[in-house]
């Protein structure tokens, strides 16, 4: 499988994460996308290429134009201002002064745009971020011209960014950019499967009206796990996009062997829904020693899981999105990727471990 991948990806690197009331070096750092990389290059994986450059139009697609021009001089601006530390927000439009209209000063447009308090923004942010979405454009055109699959290397992760903010690390949504360029280049139905630890609020958001991108994610349950306000089963999509949106809220604790129930479960749906590509948002941050979040899945289970959605036998596009446990996270994201190679077409054959 090929992997698409830059060093660029690298440039953002933020100092400071607030957790539990503390600064702290970030859990989203460069130096996941290094291991990743050296683990796809132990084992082989396959050919790694460097992404081409899209522009913001596919951006555009998805995402607000105000707010990317935010994300482009945000950095600069709070320096002009003479801020020292990191921007991080400090009020926002909720729910008893939501008067839409957008401030003037770069603390208020942060508060504006910023969905939490757990990303940092600094230098090179938004090349970063650019890059990111370069990366799954090209592993999408991979993917679209060729059938077989690819595997983006994305770094800063998506699946939280909505159309006109950031925060749970992510900026611009890739699984969402991707989905609606294939759209927009022909494709009539797309199926996004999270299987991140965190429910995908902004993927879901972005597409919650909508009957062409069928939205599945497998999550901690909101009421104990961040992003805490969205996620819930309930949440099935709204006027046109009624049943096309699936999520699988799931306990503390979580093992494997639930886990891949629910999985299952999804994979049926998307084969009800005959998609002409899928994308998975892939995060492995449900591994057991994952230091921000509480499934113990094991390092063997991602074999398993890649070998489920080979099942499906459709063009499939997987898209980096969380995994904090830096020592395993190679490990972990390119077992899912082996997984997938590894096994046959067939849908016996991949349901057994
Ligand atoms: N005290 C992704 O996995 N909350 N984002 C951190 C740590 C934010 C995760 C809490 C988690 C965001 C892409
Ligand atoms: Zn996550």
């Amino acid at each position: 499988m090929l992997t698409f991948h830059s060093e660029d990806t690298k440039k953002r690197r933020a100092k400071t994460e607030l957790d539990g009331g503390r600064l702290v070096t970030p859990y989203e750092c460069p130096e996941r996308v290094d291991i990743v990389i050296d683990r796809v290059r132990k084992v082989g994986l396959g050919e790694i290429r460097a992404p081409e450059a899209y522009g913001l139009d596919p951006v555009l697609a998805v995402h607000d134009r105000g707010y990317i021009a935010f994300l482009e001089r945000a950095w600069e601006e709070w320096v002009a201002a003479g801020h020292t530390g990191e921007p991080l927000p400090l009020a926002w439009p909720t729910r008893r002064m939501d008067s839409g209209r957008i401030p003037d000063n770069i603390e208020g447009k942060i508060g504006y745009y910023a969905l939490t308090t757990d990303t940092s923004l600094c230098p090179n942010t938004f090349a970063a971020a650019q890059t990111s979405k370069d990366i799954a454009l090209s592993a999408l055109d991979y993917v679209i011209t060729t059938s077989e699959p690819a595997f983006g290397l994305c770094r800063p992760p998506g699946h939280h960014a909505a159309i006109d903010q950031y925060g749970g690390y992510c900026f611009f949504n890739n699984a969402a950019i991707t989905a609606q360029h294939a759209l927009n280049g022909g494709m009539r139905k797309v199926a996004i499967l999270d299987v991140d630890f965190h429910h995908g609020n902004g993927t879901q958001d972005i597409f919650y009206e909508r009957d062409d991108v069928l939205f599945l994610s497998l999550h901690g349950d909101p009421r104990q796990e961040f992003p805490y306000f969205l996620g819930f089963d309930d949440e099935i999509g709204r006027g046109k996009g009624e049943g096309f949106n699936v999520n699988y809220p799931l306990p503390s604790g979580t093992d494997y062997a639930t886990w891949a129930s629910a999985l299952d479960d999804a994979i049926a749906r998307m084969k009800d829904y005959q998609p002409e590509l899928l994308i998975v948002s892939l995060g492995v941050d449900t591994f057991e020693n994952d230091p921000i979040s509480s499934f113990k899945l094991k390092s063997g289970d991602y074999l398993d899981c890649g070998r489920r959605l080979k099942a499906l036998g459709l063009p499939t596009l997987f898209l980096l999105e969380g995994g904090y446990a830096v020592e395993e996270i190679g490990i972990n994201v390119v077992n899912v990727l082996t997984g997938f190679e590894n096994a046959q077409t067939s849908g016996d054959a991949a349901t057994s471990i």
